[in-house]
């Protein structure tokens, strides 16, 4: 050991004496620059992405961005100095690529970019264009000085003849050994460095964001690559054991929830009804608890959320794969994959789903969305799901008037869905469908179509002449969250004219109507700060220290995202349908709720609760690991929470327990869907009966 330490101590100080570190970068122009530039690249995207203090001051992804930096580049050095300049030139390309990419993507989804994302390029058609006029900023372009840079800088070596250089193999292959060990000793030091719990999540790669803080955007994008293979690979290994801690799972789970069973007051209270679901896309909690000058945003959900069954504490569970996960959460109880999106990678998987259950239950089942039906494989999926017939664009007269943003407008497409559910009606004795809407999506730019609702504050003063005098303040207009409930005000209003609709045809009668929000719109933080803290008078915000202001940092914004939950059937006034729910719930619990309202059977692998037995005790577990009850949101990238109760204690094994409950339950359900555990299980168990049956006989 000794002689290991005095040898290392001799060496270095032989670095130091002869300069061998100058010698190297005056040696080495051209990868010293390679080397700078790409790790720049990859902390600028850090920056401009997660601005948090801990962030800026992290050398763990900068020695990660080195070492991958190092480690690729110093095989160029195998190459004659020509050939190694174009493959340091092409390294810088990808790494620029990469930094671009995950900007917009960012800024888009406020995650970064996977590779199973690509299989999906077909369906980013429609929403390429709002990334390109509304995504598309000046921070995402600075990462191109790099490969320009690097094109100066070889063009000004070659002028001094750089390339001509006579470079001995020998000496090429030592530099290159030189480069690789320098690589690998700092790969060793960042490795070291790391903590359980970035290892942990590391591999899991459901927490981007933490990925990338703490592993650089290089390993992180790697590592992608990687995780984006296994879905084939990883259903290959692993199964025996994925299968049997899913069969202990819900064999614990039946006996620990046993208690969450049972019926209760809603139950079979909808039994027999027609259902009509309505996915509303982008739809936001918030933004019915708002108003502007005295008119609600959404005046006709405030109507039917305050006549029916009204789930004010509702979270959305989604993942990348948002309006598709949405559906997936909704309608199986389970939660999005951690890699990939299980309508596009794993839409062949074997489901158990509430259109199934309920076609199984003499329903006639169908979907609707107006949009082309291969956006986020619907075609595919709406039948793995159960539904019969789903009715997508080409069963829909779009024309250029009667279309707004990504395609048809709600108003026509709610419209034309009439007919055709008038049909529906009439030829089948119930039916379950859902409508999924489009007009509320992301950029919420098509302004002159939403109609009149001005968000800026106005009032009515006497001036000096004692005539009344309309006065008006900038407030909301011309911001991303004012055109949002210019947007959603369109929306409520389609939704007023539906029902209007469907009342006239006799279509309301002996039917309930569920609206959920699909997810939450990805506005800016820092709107809402102004929404919440304008001050008309001095046309700024509010003082931090004044008692009226509202604080709304990244929990209250996390929290904010809420989307509502509403179930309404016309005479629901004054019954136990006629009620609001304020216990914390989430997409999963809608089956477990829903089939007992409707008197079915739920999917014996739902991982949500009826909510009407778990009340106050349910949790919502997130897709990246977060999870809020009743008395605690929990940021699992954080690692800290906070407590919704100020005057309660929470103990230290209320967070571990809950924590651990978030983790299995991510586990379970992502290798349910990964290893297409039901139909394993069920394969199992066919193949046990045979061999029992034998064994008897
Ligand atoms: C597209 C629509 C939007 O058909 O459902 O999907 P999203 O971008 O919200 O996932
Ligand atoms: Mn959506």
């Amino acid at each position: 050991m000794k002689k290991i330490f005095n040898n290392v101590y001799k060496y270095l100080k032989k670095i130091k004496n002869e300069h061998l570190i100058s010698a190297y970068i005056k040696d080495n122009p051209l990868f010293i620059i390679y080397v700078v530039i790409n790790v720049i690249n990859s902390t600028m995207l850090r920056f401009f992405t997660m601005n948090t203090v801990e962030n800026y001051l992290s050398f763990k992804p900068i020695l990660a961005d080195l070492a991958i930096v190092v480690i690729l580049g110093s095989f160029g050095f195998l190459m004659k100095s020509k050939a190694r300049y174009r493959y340091l030139m092409v390294l810088t390309i990808i790494f620029t690529a990469a930094c671009m990419i995950n900007s917009i993507y960012y800024t888009f989804y406020t995650s970064f970019a996977s590779f199973s994302m690509l299989s999906l390029t077909q369906f980013l058609g429609s929403v390429g264009d709002a990334v390109v006029e509304n995504v598309l900023q000046p921070k995402d372009l600075v990462y191109l000085y790099a490969p320009i840079l690097f094109f100066i800088v070889g063009f000004k070596l070659k002028k001094k003849g750089y390339y001509k250089k006579v470079e001995l193999k020998q000496t090429r292959k030592k530099n290159a050994l030189k480069s690789l060990i320098i690589g690998v000793i700092i790969a060793v030091v960042f490795l070291v460095s790391l903590s359980s719990i970035d290892i942990s999540r590391f591999t899991k790669q459901w927490n981007k964001e933490y990925i990338v803080m703490k592993f650089g955007i290089y390993v992180y994008q790697i590592n992608d690559g990687i995780t984006c293979l296994k879905p084939k690979i990883n259903s290959m290994f692993g199964l025996e054991q994925a299968l049997s801690s899913f069969e202990n799972y819900y064999k614990e789970r039946s006996v620990n929830e046993a208690k969450y069973e049972g019926t209760n007051d809603y139950t079979n209270i909808l039994k027999d009804k027609n259902i009509i679901v309505i996915h509303a896309e982008s739809l936001q909690t918030f933004a019915m608890n708002t108003a502007f000058n005295g008119q609600e945003v959404t005046p006709f959900l405030n109507k039917i959320a305050k006549e029916g069954l009204y789930f004010s504490n509702y979270y959305s569970q989604v993942s990348v794969g948002t309006s598709s996960d949405a559906e997936l959460t909704f309608t199986t109880s389970l939660m999005p994959t951690q890699s990939g999106t299980a309508f596009v990678s794993y839409f062949d998987r074997t489901y158990v789903s509430m259109p199934q259950i309920m076609n199984n239950n003499n329903y006639y089942t169908f979907s609707m969305h107006g949009n082309n039906a291969d956006f986020w494989n619907r075609r595919a999926m709406h039948e793995k799901l159960g539904y019969q017939k789903f009715y997508s664009k080409k069963d829909y007269d779009v024309t250029e008037e009667n279309s707004i943003g990504l395609g048809i407008s709600d108003k026509a497409f709610f419209h034309q869905s009439v007919s055709k559910i008038e049909d529906i009606r009439k030829k089948h004795s119930k039916f379950y469908g859902q409508l999924i809407t489009l007009t509320n999506h992301t950029p919420f730019s098509d302004l002159d179509k939403y109609g009149e609702f001005p968000v800026d504050i106005k009032e009515s003063v006497i001036n000096e002449e004692g005539v009344v005098e309309e006065v008006s303040y900038p407030f909301m207009e011309g911001t991303k969250l004012g055109n949002y409930f210019k947007s959603v005000h369109y929306a409520d209003s389609a939704l007023e004219e539906f029902f209007n609709e469907l009342d006239s045809k006799g279509l309301l009668d002996n039917t309930a109507i569920i609206i959920y929000g699909d997810h939450d719109a990805r506005l800016p933080e820092r709107e809402f700060v102004r929404l919440y803290n304008y001050d008309k008078d001095t046309d700024s915000l509010k003082d931090k220290d004044s008692e009226d202001y509202k604080e709304f940092g990244s929990y209250q914004y996390e929290l904010n995202r809420k989307v509502p939950f509403i179930i309404w059937t016309k005479d629901s006034k004054g019954t136990v349908l006629n009620r609001e729910v304020t216990d914390v719930m989430g997409m999963y619990d809608a089956m477990p709720t829903l089939a007992n309202m409707f008197g079915v059977e739920k999917s014996k692998y739902a991982l949500g609760h009826d909510i009407f037995n778990i009340k106050d005790e349910n949790i919502v577990v997130f897709a990246n690991g977060n999870w809020v009850t009743n008395k605690v949101y929990y940021n699992s990238q954080k690692g800290a929470y906070l407590s919704l109760n100020i005057n309660e204690e929470i103990a230290e094994d209320y967070i571990s327990n809950n924590t651990n409950y978030a983790n299995e339950l991510l586990d379970v359900s992502n290798n349910l869907i990964v290893y297409d555990l039901i139909k394993r299980e069920s394969e199992r168990a066919s193949e046990r009966d045979l061999t029992d049956s034998k064994g008897v006989s």
